[in-house]
């Protein structure tokens, strides 16, 4: 393990109790030790990286005006939190961050009490803020500040919206400090964005935003003013503002700057002037994502979230493994939907921010104009495509299966109820690995396979991936279609095989066998085909079927296997409660078979964080652990 050291004034501060104690004037080299334990810290064990340096002097100014704990602060999506870690008791673990059974990679409530919202999808801060706001004054808790801290990207969500709408009329003690970096994980994207740009350049707003500090400035002078004046002298500018129209006035809060977000002193001043407002406000920063470390200032995107990296010459590392890779599945997805639309003009690709994440990009550059990046907005991304195939469009949505989650009701009401022509990629399925919890694919077999008109497939590989998205992209399988695969990579494949179409609700037989059968479902195939071959070596026979639709499910495969088999086991990568190996137990029971059917897949609780390999153990979710079971459902000693 490798010991990161702390800065001399750091090395003083375990809670912000005492960073409360540094004088002002050396508050600026607080920021920069903090940054640079960051910059130490992640350069070998990993996480994400440009968001936490973007912020640390937001931080350090948060958590030196407000009282943490008791003030509340909400980091939206949670991956700019790390300078918060440090300075909230975790100093001395961080070197854990994202490990298994170490520290949460995001705000978490059973992590810390300075985390007041567990949070890891993004635009959730201000109505859970909000939600603090009106509970503390329904408790007369008048003095108490709660705090959302939003980036610009996270703003482009709709709850964002949703919140702002509610908070600007609850007359709540709300602060939201708008971290506008003018980045999401690749450039933001929007109307949004141009607004926010226009009021932090226009010259006329910005003379009359002078003005309006000017008249603050005096009032913070006057010491503990009363809060008649401060409404007077708000009421007076607010017609100002709005005759400027100010988006955010305009909903009913105060909107002050932009200011310098990495001026930590003028902040501390700006946050100490804020405490004595009551109501609803938003402070508007201007920050640089990657702060104070070059290479992640110049490729903002590529810096999100690197990996491992040399901190003196800004190298990232390539993964150890040697030889050529396999396709990672998001890459494949990328260059096959280009293939796709490339002969059927009818294709275009939706992504809500994540061109990147998903490979979207690859479309985004071959096709400008069918390839959508519609912001951090996973519900319009749905409806929106929902438009697109009313016209006779193919969508193809790209939405990691968590992110899905948010959807819901859109894929329902919007997309399956009208039985539109609506391709779901879901990316990530299955464990997520260091993201945790909040970001593992677990839901969407359940979710999905209840939806009426919805067809529910995964590959096993990269070509079956390949040939599913063909089979969804014709007319002649209109209608929604969801295909869900894993993060990460898996075969090496011949990209010059021709498409091959894939009858819907048909799986296939990869080995016979006699003692018992194995169901599989997606890439969890490939752990199932080596525990087949393993087992034959030790005399048991198995047979294995690859199902690739859970909805519609094979049904003559499923007569073949209760009728021949007694023992069967199902395995999926995702939750076990209500998905394949449940609908493999309602067929069975609606045709009044009866096996012994076990499924493996993932336990109905919390899985953590860790690598993708830690975690797949720890749920038993592995060719040995197949072997194992099968042997102990047929009773055969295990050695
Ligand atoms: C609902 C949801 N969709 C997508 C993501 C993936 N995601 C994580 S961070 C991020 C960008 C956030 O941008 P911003 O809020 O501006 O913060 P910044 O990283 O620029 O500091 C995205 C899209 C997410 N966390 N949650």
């Amino acid at each position: 393990m490798m010991k990161i050291n702390p800065g001399p004034h750091l090395k003083k501060i375990q809670y912000p109790a005492q960073l409360r104690e540094i004088a002002e004037e050396d508050l600026v080299k607080v920021t920069s030790e903090l940054r640079q334990y960051i910059i130490d810290t992640v350069s070998v064990y990993g996480g994400h990286f440009g968001a936490s340096l973007g912020v640390i002097e937001l931080t350090v100014a948060l958590h030196y005006a407000f009282n943490t704990p008791s003030d509340q602060i909400v980091w939206d999506v949670g991956h700019q939190a790390y300078g918060h870690k440090i300075l909230t008791g975790r100093r001395d673990r961080f070197h854990t961050n994202r490990l298994y059974k170490g520290l949460s990679g995001f705000p978490k409530r059973s992590e810390s009490e300075y985390d007041a919202f567990g949070v890891g999808h993004s635009s959730t801060s201000i109505s859970a803020a909000l939600g603090m706001a009106v509970a503390s004054q329904l408790k007369g808790e008048n003095d108490k500040q709660h705090i959302a801290v939003i980036g610009d990207g996270a703003l482009t969500g709709g709850m964002a919206f949703e919140g702002l709408n509610h908070a600007g009329v609850a007359n709540a003690n709300i602060i939201v400090v708008l971290n506008d970096n003018c980045m999401s994980i690749d450039p933001n994207v929007g109307a949004l964005k141009e607004y926010l740009t226009d009021i932090t350049t226009s010259p006329t707003y910005n003379k009359f935003k002078a003005d309006v500090w000017k008249a603050l400035d005096k009032l913070s002078k006057l010491g503990q003013v009363s809060q008649d004046i401060i409404s007077k002298v708000h009421d007076t500018l607010k017609g100002g503002l709005l005759r400027h129209s100010n988006l955010f006035e305009a909903l009913g809060f105060r909107y002050f700057g932009p200011v310098d977000g990495h001026d930590v002193n003028h902040l501390v001043k700006i946050f100490n002037d804020l405490k004595r407002i009551p109501g609803p406000k938003l402070l508007h920063c201007i920050t640089v994502k990657g702060k104070g470390f070059a290479p992640a200032e110049k490729d903002q995107t590529k810096w999100h979230a690197p990996g491992l990296f040399d901190k003196v010459t800004g190298e990232i590392y390539k993964s150890a493994s040697g030889g050529a890779q396999p396709p990672k599945y998001q890459d494949v997805f990328g260059n096959t939907l280009v293939e796709l639309a490339q002969n059927n003009k009818k294709i275009v690709g939706v992504t809500p921010a994540m061109p990147s994440g998903s490979s979207m990009n690859i479309m985004m550059k071959a096709m400008p104009d069918r390839a959508f990046d519609v912001g951090i907005a996973e519900q319009h991304a749905v409806t929106f495509s929902a438009g697109l195939a009313t016209q006779g469009m193919v969508p193809f949505c790209n939405i990691y299966s968590t992110f899905m989650q948010r959807a819901y009701d859109q894929v329902v009401h919007d997309v399956a109820l009208q039985n539109l022509h609506v391709v779901f990629c879901m990316d990530r399925a299955g464990l997520a690995g260091a993201d945790g919890p909040t970001h593992h694919g677990m839901l969407d077999i359940p979710y999905m396979r209840c939806v009426p008109n919805m067809v529910v497939s995964a590959p096993m590989n990269e070509e079956e991936l390949r040939n599913l998205m063909y089979t969804a992209s014709l007319d002649k399988n209109a209608g929604p279609f969801s295909i869900r695969y894993p993060r990460g990579n898996g075969v090496l494949i011949d990209w010059k095989r021709p498409f091959a179409e894939l009858e819907i609700g048909k799986g296939r037989k990869l080995s016979e066998g006699d003692d018992i059968a194995i169901l599989s479902f997606g890439t969890a195939g490939n752990l199932a085909a080596v525990a087949v071959r393993n087992l034959a070596k030790e005399n048991v026979s198995a047979a294995h079927y690859d199902m690739r639709f859970v909805k519609p499910i094979d049904e003559a495969i499923l007569h073949e296997v209760f009728r021949k088999y007694r023992h069967v086991i199902t395995i999926e990568d995702g939750t076990v409660v209500g998905g394949f190996g449940s609908a493999v137990l309602e067929f069975m029971a609606d045709h009044h078979y009866h096996a012994d059917v076990v499924r493996m897949g993932m336990p109905d609780k919390i899985t953590e964080h860790g690598e993708q390999n830690e975690l797949y153990a720890e749920c038993g979710f592995d060719a040995k652990s197949i072997q194992a079971k099968v042997k102990s459902v047929l009773g055969i000693k295990i050695s």
